[in-house]
């Protein structure tokens, strides 16, 4: 069945109440908070859009795995567990359970990067970036030309330009590109998902450059339902078949658990090829913890693994997506401009474009989360210029191409009618658009800045 036409293939056990607060006590804890919603305590917030990342619910599978952790230092039981489920649904040999998505990048490259080398992915994520420029290297996003349209539906916007990247390829000297790097979905130009055509056409150049392809498999399974739905030849394919070939194309990925392995914290490193393993193993044990564990207790990776074999179920992911699409038309209706079509984890608004008299380092994106807080107590998250940092050579601001505002959805959290919340928010901000101030920093931070930074409204706040 299509999805949208269906309700949800789950009920809610368990609930957690929400506090609901004032517009006039919201104005006060935005100011607190320096005007930053990562510094918002939770119980202020309404309807937590800002991450989808270990923001979901687990099922009732996952709680009760989580009884069985075996919490032995080394060999537990429920690695094993969790080892063959990564074996069973992504392929790879070898699999290094790390404490999150980052704690697998900061592996990978330790082993591959170094001071001048350059990174190219179809556009890295934030933890990706500062990974990269860590290790004084430089990371070179090459999107689908088409994520600059932001009104037009097509159906694979996170691809790789493939041309770009071939003239990358042949232009730098030997060495100077030590792998390649695929985001999927494509979350930085909103959720996008990537073609498996265009993963096995990046897989062709690695090979023909004798590169490594690295696949950032956060979404994995998000993205493996819109290529069944959207690629042609895969539409009788079962999702784990699209993810088996998926990861085919891949030497190793990295993988965040707090997004599609549908757990609160953890993450993996895995791989077929026996000599990285081997490297990543010990750099792991540096940095996360034995092999068996990597900074996880034994319960994590029973519900990591129990995760797995839900994400890749095809009525979650109708429910999942499904939920989206919904967030996508109650945001239309509002009259926002969101990106077309909407991503697998969230909505993206076009906040450059709504906000057009705010210039980009007026940081449009983040005065309309500021806003949607104030309004209706929504948090979100901007995907525009404050996120993407300032440039390591130049220290002028790494403006993207976009200034995007992201609703994200956590995975079996929210109802329709807590969405629908949303959609009256964004409807009243919209009435107050022209009067929006932009905003400036009072207190910026060298690495990953959106997080902990401060700011000050450049003008006095509507209402
Ligand atoms: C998100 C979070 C994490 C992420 C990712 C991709 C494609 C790696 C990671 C790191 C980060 C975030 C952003 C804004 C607000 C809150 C959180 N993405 N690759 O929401 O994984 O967090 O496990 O280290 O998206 O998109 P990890």
């Amino acid at each position: 069945m299509e999805h949208g036409t269906k309700a949800e293939s789950y009920r809610i056990k368990m609930v957690e109440p929400l506090r609901s607060t004032t517009r006039k006590e919201r104005s006060q804890y935005i100011e607190t908070a320096g005007y930053n919603p990562f510094l918002l305590s939770s119980q202020d917030v309404y309807v937590d859009l800002l991450t989808d990342s270990g923001t979901g619910a687990m099922s009732d599978g996952q709680w009760s795995a989580l009884m069985q952790g075996d919490e032995a230092y080394a060999g537990s039981r429920s690695f094993a567990r969790f080892e063959q489920t990564v074996q069973e649904i992504m392929g790879f040999d070898y699999v290094l359970p790390t404490h999150q998505g980052r704690g697998a990048e900061n592996i990978l490259f330790t082993i591959y990067l170094e001071q001048g080398k350059t990174v190219p992915n179809n556009t890295h994520f934030d933890t990706t970036k500062a990974h990269v420029l860590h290790k004084g290297g430089r990371a070179l996003d090459l999107p689908n030309p088409d994520v600059l349209r932001t009104q037009e539906v097509s159906p694979f916007k996170g691809n790789m330009d493939l041309t770009r990247l071939r003239q990358v390829l042949e232009e730098s000297p030997p060495g100077a590109i030590p792998l390649i790097m695929m985001t999927l979905t494509n979350n930085s130009v909103g959720g996008q998902p990537v073609s498996m055509a265009n993963l096995r056409a990046t897989r062709q150049l690695a090979d023909e450059f004798g590169l490594p392809l690295v696949i950032d498999a956060c979404r994995f399974a998000e993205n493996a339902y819109f290529i069944k739905h959207r690629e042609a030849g895969y539409e009788d394919r079962s999702i784990r078949h699209i993810v088996r070939e998926m990861m085919s194309y891949a030497h190793a990925c990295t993988m965040s658990g707090k997004k599609d392995a549908l757990v609160n914290i953890g993450g993996f490193l895995a791989t077929s090829d026996r000599s990285l393993y081997e490297k990543a193993q010990t750099w792991a044990v540096l940095f996360e913890g034995f092999p068996t564990y990597g900074g996880l207790a034994g319960r994590d990776l029973e519900a990591m693994a129990q995760g797995l074999q839900e994400v890749v179920k095809e009525e979650y992911l109708a429910d999942r997506v499904g939920q989206v699409a919904y967030l996508a038309r109650v945001l239309r209706q509002a009259g926002a401009p969101i990106v077309e079509p909407p991503g697998g984890h969230a909505v993206y608004i076009d906040a450059g474009r709504w906000l057009g008299h705010l210039r980009p380092d007026e940081f449009p994106g983040w005065s309309l989360s500021v806003a949607l807080y104030v309004e209706g107590g929504v948090r979100s998250v901007e995907i525009g210029t404050v996120l993407a940092g300032r440039h390591p050579h130049t220290q002028h601001h790494d403006h993207p191409a976009l200034e995007l505002l992201r609703l994200a959805v956590p995975r079996r959290v929210y109802t329709h009618r807590h969405l629908e919340a949303v959609g009256h928010t964004v409807a009243k901000v919209g009435e107050q658009l022209a009067h929006l101030p932009g905003m400036r920093f009072t207190y910026e931070p060298p690495v990953l800045r959106h997080f902990t930074a401060r700011f000050a409204p450049l003008g006095p706040w509507p209402g």
